[in-house]
Formats: C-alpha cells, structure tokens, sequence
C-alpha cells in the first residue's frame, strides 16, 4: 500500500556491488549493507517504473574516492597508513594507536577499499545534488561521524560527512556568473554526538562573507556515554566562546516520538534562520526502540515525532536540497526497515509499516512480525517538560542570534 507525493523530485540512490562488499566487512556492522540494499531492492525500490508521477530515480554506482578527493580533510600520514596497514606496521610501533586503528576501530581485510568506497559513494551523492542532477540523494553506507582528520574513532574510519558538507559548499560560479557560496545545514539524527563533524565546522563562521555550515546533532548525552565531549551538551550562550553555528540538542533516556514532536520547532526554527540550500541529514538509527543500546525509545514509523515523520519533514517541507546519509544501527533487520521505509519516503512512495517483508533471501531475519514497523517499547521517557522547555527558550534566542 502506498501514498503519492506530488511534488516533482529527482532521487538518486548510490549503490554498487564493490561498495555493499566493502561496507559489509566493517566489524561493528558485519553485513548490514547487505541486508539494507536487500530490502530496498526486494519492495522494488529501485524499479525506474515503480516511481511516481513527478519523481524520477537514478542508482549510481559508487566508484572509489581518489587520493585527492581524500585529501581534501584528510592528513597524508593518516590516509598512508590506512590505505596499507600491513602486520607490521599494526604490531611492530605505536601507529595504529595514534591513528585510532584500535580498540572500537580494529584494521581489518579490505579497509583501504572500504574507505574510499564509502567516500566515493557519499561524495557520488553530494555531487549529484551540488551539481544540481538530484533534489535528494541517499547514500547508506556513509554518515561516518567521528572520523577526524587523522584519525579513526568510534566504528568511523572516513569522514564522510565532512567530505560532503566541504563540496557542498563549495563556491559556485553560475551561469550569469554570479558567485554562490552555499549555506549547508548538517542535521545528525543518531544516538551518539558527531564529535567530529562538530569540531571540524566549530568557529569556521567568523568570516567577513558570514557563515556557510551550521551543525545541529540530537544525540544522548550521559556521563561515560560515547563519545564524551564538552561540544555534545547543551552549550552556554552567554560564554565567551559560544558560536551558535555548533549546536547540541542533548536528550535523555527513553526519548519518545513525543519528545521529538516537542522539539522539531526548535530545529525548524533554526533551519528557518539559518536558511540553508543543502541539508545533510545523518540517519543513524541507534536511537531507535530494539537497538541493542537501548537507550532511546524512538518509533520508525508511529507517526508525528517518528523518525520517519522527522526526515519526511526535512524532505517535503524544508524545500531544500537533501542529502541522507546513514550512520550507527546495531539491530541490522531494524536498520534495514529503517533505511528501507525512508527510502520509500524520499520516493514519494510511501511504504505501509503494516506491509509485509516480501519475500527475498533475508527474509527470516525479520521474524516474527515480518512488517516494516519499528515501534517503540515500553520504557519511560526521562526527558521531562521542564527540560522540552528549556531547549525552545534556548533555540529560540539562538536563531535569533543566527538572524543578527
Ligand atoms: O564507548 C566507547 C569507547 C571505548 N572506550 C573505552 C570508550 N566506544 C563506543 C563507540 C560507539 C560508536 C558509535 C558509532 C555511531 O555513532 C555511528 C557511526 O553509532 C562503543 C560501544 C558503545 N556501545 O558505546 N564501543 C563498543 N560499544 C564496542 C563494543 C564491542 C566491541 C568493540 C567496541
Ligand atoms: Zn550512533
């Protein structure tokens, strides 16, 4: 059963057989990739026929980054390193400790091509959409958001995200020969802080042409919860150092589709006064009820505040140019539901959450309800009214400052 969506968009979706390989050799997500492409394909997602009237789709192969598209965030020392990690080089100095290479972040078979496969594949996306063949585009395997510059942190291994929001903004010059510097909005949807991609846009506003990127991440904050950073809770206003492009929305445990109702006028708040051309949404769905973190109580599909109804607001209202990126996910028939169910909703094809897993060869995986529906549980929501309100009176003075 599917809705239609009138308005006229061109989706491209980025996939190929070296990029689901790679991606599903990634040890703390072992065959995800392969499941999540399993389940868009087996509704006839990518069917060019299955689109609806005014919405065109385009799969594009992701073709590997090239050392210069890597150096553009980069380090040489970092990239040489983990495009030939060889046993020695893991065993014999302490390298692979300075560069991350440990720990959540282990070198494995087939790293170096994974790294430029999910650069490839997310830079594919943002330049579809630069480029202007695309009004959304998806792309998975990407939405890699502690990466640093040299530097592999929690499961991340490329800075994917930062690669696309530095081509993104990157001047224009039109065809009238006007320059545009496009404004990028980096919206992070998962249950951990983008550290990285925070970090690297913190401060890059104060230019004389104003500000290009604004980072927005709601994530769970905790003491000891991954990762721990001073940039990951709500930020002081009034300190000296407060840059009001670097933006946390921390929420607390058991955060339901209501609590993300409550604050989505915040963040479209800030949209509105930021104006953005692109969007770079990061759809980790860790926060999502079943997630073996169990942290968040988030639906898939439940309705106003789910994920599904946040991410259709930023691709049918916010009138933008949206990228979609993956992210974290640890229970992998959720996270293909998840991808799977967004994917539908970037089509204009809206797929049931009642509708029934169809049948492919992961078809077991999805027992027992066999449906696309990710609802959420029983646990209660910590994120108390006092605190919702506290978050509008602080995005509200901050959009003001974004206005000024
Ligand atoms: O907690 C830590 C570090 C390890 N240090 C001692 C503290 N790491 C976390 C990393 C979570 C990464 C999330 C990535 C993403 O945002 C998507 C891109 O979702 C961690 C966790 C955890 N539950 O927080 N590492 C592990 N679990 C882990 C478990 C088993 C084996 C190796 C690592
Ligand atoms: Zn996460």
């Amino acid at each position: 059963m599917e809705q239609a969506c009138d308005a006229p968009r061109r989706v491209c979706y980025i996939v190929s057989n070296e990029l689901v390989k790679a991606s599903s050799l990634l040890p703390s997500n072992k065959n995800r990739s392969l499941l999540v492409h399993a389940l868009v394909k087996a509704y006839g997602l990518l069917d060019p026929s299955g689109c609806s009237k005014g919405t065109s789709l385009r799969v594009l192969r992701a073709s590997p980054a090239n050392p210069k598209e890597l150096a553009a965030y980069h380090t040489q020392d970092y990239l040489q390193f983990i495009m030939n990690p060889t046993a020695e080089s893991m065993t014999d100095d302490s390298d692979h400790v300075e560069f991350g290479l440990e720990e959540d972040c282990p070198p494995f078979d087939g790293l170096s091509d994974y790294v430029r496969l999910v650069a490839g594949g997310t830079l594919a996306a943002a330049n579809a959409l630069r480029e202007d063949r695309a009004d959304i585009a998806i792309c998975w395997d990407g939405g890699r958001h502690h990466a640093r510059k040299s530097e592999a942190s929690g499961f991340c291994y490329v800075a994917d995200c930062i690669l696309a929001i530095l081509t993104l903004k990157r001047m224009h010059r039109s065809p009238d020969s006007a320059v545009w510097r496009p404004r990028v909005m980096y919206l992070d949807l998962d249950l951990h802080f983008s550290d990285a991609v925070s970090e690297a846009f913190l401060d890059s506003s104060a230019t004389s042409l104003g500000p290009q990127v604004l980072t927005l991440s709601i994530h769970h904050s905790a003491p000891g919860f991954f990762p721990s950073s001073p940039l990951g809770t709500l930020r002081d206003r009034s300190a000296d150092r407060f840059d009001p492009f670097t933006l946390s929305l921390p929420l607390d445990r058991g955060a339901t589709d209501a609590t993300f109702a409550r604050i989505w006028p915040s963040v479209e708040r800030v949209k509105d006064a930021f104006r953005p051309e692109f969007v770079l949404v990061q759809c980790g769905v860790d926060g999502l009820a079943g997630d073996p973190h169990a942290v968040w109580n988030w639906s898939l599909n439940d309705g106003k505040g789910s994920l599904g109804w946040c991410v259709d607001r930023v691709c049918s209202q916010w009138g933008c140019k949206v990228l979609m990126l993956g992210g974290g996910g640890y229970n992998h028939p959720n996270a293909a539901r998840a991808w799977t169910y967004l994917t539908s909703l970037a089509l204009g094809r809206t797929l049931s959450p009642e509708a029934d897993i169809p049948d492919h060869p992961a078809f077991p995986l999805y027992a027992p309800s066999f449906t696309l529906d990710v609802p959420a549980g029983n646990a209660p929501d910590r994120n108390e009214d006092a605190y919702l309100g506290e978050i509008t009176e602080y995005f509200e003075i901050v959009a003001r400052s974004i206005e000024e």
